[in-house]
């Protein structure tokens, strides 16, 4: 993992060597400093607090006592955190379009049939006992990870304990944190325990307390390697949407155009939903879609689904751009990461590569 040399709370005097620059650079160390140095130690009196919640939640002190005492604070999982939209909600929504055309490319699509036709035996098998497409599991793959090839390089513990230390998500990073330990407690090497700056690892991004729960031994081997394993890799995302609500035979949604002359009032959403209200705040409310036809909304390419399934729309670049019907397996899209340009991308990538 590289950090920025003026960022460490190591070597924070590495950065005058660089500036050439004096008692200027001096000066404007001193204060920067002295925050370092004070998360530093600041996230060294916090670790007992975090090693006694994980004593309380059933780690072992053998785990806890290998773990603990190797951990110093990440400064960078901080900054990267205090970088996220969530962070700034007033913060505009780019257009849609660009995003697409970066996440659902040709090279995406190319190498997404190469994993469907490789991997077709095994994604069949999986459908058959969990009823989510094999398409749907392979576009998570390839948007989480690209296929496997980008999985992370932050050592897990440390990222995690640093969030919880910092503050702004303390459950969240906490439960994390824990959830690793007892991922070692279990049997996994400590030194797999490697991934993204928040804590999401291996081929499908799971968080630890995901990979506890939801993991899965697709290859048979006894263990869910969902670090070197595509089989397990697959079952897990699979078990994953099984466990969040996917139903079988329905599509995620697709695309439509919608008459202009669609008063968009009339099918303002009125509720606010309790989770990710901002990401499921743009789109309308839900309709049959025997009511959507009734509106003369047409689909672009798909059959329509049964009359009386529920969709909602969604324009993501507004009116006379891009619309699209979405319905209840969208929202478990959204399960595994809530963004609405995630959602679609994960769905019309797997769209084209089952094309
Ligand atoms: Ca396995």
């Amino acid at each position: 993992m590289r950090r920025p040399l003026c960022n460490s709370a190591r070597m924070p005097r590495t950065c005058s060597f660089l500036s050439g620059a004096g008692a200027l650079a001096l000066a404007v160390l001193a204060p920067f400093s002295s925050a370092a140095a004070q998360d530093a130690a600041g996230f060294q009196a916090y670790l007992p607090t975090l090693g006694a919640q994980a004593a309380a939640a059933g780690v072992s002190r053998r785990t806890i006592e290998a773990v603990l005492p190797s951990l110093t604070y990440n400064p960078r999982v901080v900054e990267l955190d205090r970088q996220q939209p969530e962070s700034r909600p007033n913060a505009p929504i780019p257009a849609f379009a660009p995003y697409r055309a970066r996440h659902v490319d040709a090279d995406r699509i190319t190498r997404g049939r190469a994993v469907y036709l490789r991997a077709r035996g095994r994604l069949s098998a999986i459908e058959q006992q969990t009823g989510v497409p094999e398409s749907i599991m392979v576009a998570i793959w390839g948007h989480e990870t690209n296929y496997g090839r980008v999985m992370g390089g932050f050592d897990l513990p440390r990222a995690l304990a640093s969030l919880a230390y910092e503050g702004r998500r303390r459950t969240l990073f906490t439960d994390e944190f824990i959830a690793t330990l007892k991922m070692i407690d279990r049997g996994v090497p400590r030194e797999k325990l490697v991934g993204s700056w928040a804590g999401a690892f291996g081929g499908p991004q799971f968080l630890p307390s995901v990979y506890l729960r939801l993991a899965r031994d697709g290859d048979g081997d006894g263990t869910a390697d969902i670090w070197n394993s595509d089989a397990d890799t697959l079952a897990s995302i699979g078990a994953y949407f099984v466990d969040a609500g996917w139903r079988p035979g329905v599509p995620w949604g697709f695309a439509v155009s919608v008459p202009a002359t669609l008063d968009r009032r009339l099918i303002a959403n009125r509720t606010t939903s309790p989770r990710c209200p901002r990401v499921q705040g743009r789109q309308s409310q839900w309709k049959t879609m025997a009511e959507w036809r009734a509106l003369g909304v047409v689909p672009q390419a798909r059959a329509w689904p049964g009359d009386d399934v529920l969709a909602t729309l969604l324009e993501p670049d507004g009116q006379g751009a891009a619309a699209y019907l979405l319905t209840g397996n969208y929202r478990v899209i959204l399960d595994y990461n809530c963004s609405n340009f995630y959602a679609l991308s994960v769905g019309l990538l797997a769209d084209a590569v089952e094309r």
